[in-house]
């Protein structure tokens, strides 16, 4: 069972958190952590056969009010990065069969709408499927585009008038129901199963399709144009480690530029180093690094490495790895060809890193440089040059190899995704292996193929990870 926060989900829009991970499994061998629930008005989703007395008996009393969902909701909501309806999702209790068993879920005949099926789908070709649909689709992705940008706005006004919360969960309505349509969007008629079609929502997508424009949004921009709290916000969420609060504190302390943050000492001291960093970096780290600079950084720790050990390994992964032409930072895997065990894995991470400090490549660290460092976090620079790019190192056992790779290669919702399939065949997939999730014995972590295989996938390109 997975519990989703229904703001949590709320916050899906703009690709910040969708928290699967931090709500994940609560029924664990029938005890319910309670801990790890957010929040009681959580939607309930029911990833194994379950039974009403059993969910009465576990999380039903404080649960009873809330809507439970099969997966197949999880997955639609992913695949569309959107909450989806809940309606059509809705979980009937299996009265007849044991929801206890400790093997992986088998998987049954062919039904098209099992989540496990349609996860398997999604995965393997889900990304080029829809992109595939793009041209029929083009009414429904017009109006989507809008939408989205008129929530965007009305987001960056709530924190100063919170007038708008009402407006923002109309429109995620609205794009929830046309991306759950399985037809070109031709007026707002086709909208009248999701209680759409009249109404402010109805008149906007009518206006959208009949004219191309949308008279609502040019108004917002405007507001959020002649408004300058509105893009301090945007330009203070830009520095690295600030989200929302930091940079709305910024606002109402009437800072105008990053330069005053870094007058006010005060404030200035209560940041955190990866926050202080950011600021110094702010226009180095907002900037794109060009697929040959990323090259050039990982030949650079590829040699370093090779002085320490001939078998210390450095592999690239990231948005690099998914073929992507520019990336947001240098994201790498470090491993000591048949070394496993932890103390030595972050002994030779620290031993690189102190290495690639001295070179003065490494130039400023937001993680401790220790003997038992799991990973590192910082800035660096290529010799000869200017800018300083940010670097992501993860030392990792040999032996976990495929699973840590599944992680680091991303993308984040192609992970979540594969973990929710996981999930629904019994199994735990974290970036150190598989697990029955029955008695959490390992299944495999070495082999990144017979992971997904094991998951009923065959080999997906990693240029097909980007969805
Ligand atoms: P970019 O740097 O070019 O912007 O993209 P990226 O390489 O895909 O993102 P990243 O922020 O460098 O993270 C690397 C991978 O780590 C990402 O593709 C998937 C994995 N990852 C998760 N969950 C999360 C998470 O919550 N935050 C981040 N930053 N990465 C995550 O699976
Ligand atoms: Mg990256």
């Amino acid at each position: 069972m997975l519990f989703v926060p229904e703001e949590e989900w709320a916050r899906c829009s703009d690709d910040s958190d969708i928290v699967l991970e931090e709500s994940e499994t609560i029924l664990n061998g029938g005890a319910v952590l309670d801990s790890v629930v957010k929040s009681p008005d959580s939607i309930v989703v029911v990833t194994r056969p379950l039974s009403r007395a059993r969910f009465d008996s576990s999380v039903g009393a404080k649960y009873r009010e809330q809507p439970v969902v099969r997966p197949e909701w999880v997955v639609d909501s992913l695949a569309n990065r959107r909450l989806m309806p809940l309606d059509q999702y809705r979980y009937s209790f299996d009265e007849k069969k044991p929801e206890a068993t400790k093997e992986p879920a088998k998987l049954e005949a062919a039904d098209p709408h099992r989540a496990d099926q349609r996860l398997v789908g999604f995965l393997s070709m889900g990304a080029r499927g829809e992109k595939g649909r793009m041209g029929e689709f083009a009414n429904n992705a017009k109006v989507v585009k809008r939408f989205e940008e008129a929530i965007r706005i009305y987001e960056l006004m709530q924190f100063f008038d919170k007038n708008n919360a009402f407006r923002i969960k109309n429109y995620r309505l609205a794009i929830s129901a046309i991306e759950s349509l399985d037809r070109p969007l031709t007026s707002a008629q086709d909208l009248k199963p999701f209680g759409l079609d009249r109404g402010g929502i109805a008149q906007h997508v009518e206006e959208i399709l009949q004219t191309g424009t949308f008279s609502k949004l040019e108004t917002l921009k405007q507001q959020e144009m002649a408004d300058e709290r509105y893009q301090r916000m945007t330009q203070f969420k830009k520095i690295y480690g600030v989200g929302d609060k930091t940079a709305y504190r910024f606002v109402k302390a009437g800072y105008k530029s990053i330069q005053d943050i870094v007058h006010d000492q005060e404030m200035y001291a209560s940041l955190t180093d990866a926050q202080k960093q950011g600021i110094l970096h702010y226009d180095e780290w907002n900037e794109r690094i060009p697929r040959t600079e990323v090259e050039a950084h990982h030949n650079f720790v590829v040699k370093e490495a090779e002085a320490i050990d001939t078998n210390l390994k450095v592999m690239l992964m990231g948005s690099y790895r998914r073929g992507a032409e520019t990336s947001g930072d240098i994201d790498l895997i470090v491993y000591t060809e048949g070394v496993n065990e932890a103390s030595q894995v972050h002994e030779n991470l620290y031993k690189l890193t102190r290495r690639l400090q001295e070179s003065g490549f490494i130039v400023c660290s937001m993680t401790e440089v220790s003997p038992a460092m799991h990973k590192f976090n910082g800035g660096c620079k290529l010799p000869g040059a200017q800018k300083c790019r940010r670097l992501d190192i993860i030392g990792i056992p040999h032996a976990e190899l495929g699973a840590s790779t599944i992680y680091f290669v991303g993308n984040d919702i192609f992970n979540r995704c594969l973990r929710l399939l996981a999930q629904i065949k019994g199994y735990h997939l974290s970036n150190k292996g598989l697990f029955l999730a029955a008695d959490k014995s390992l299944v495999e972590s070495f082999d990144e193929r017979k992971i997904l295989h094991t998951l009923g996938l065959d080999w997906v390109e990693y240029k097909h990870r980007n969805i």
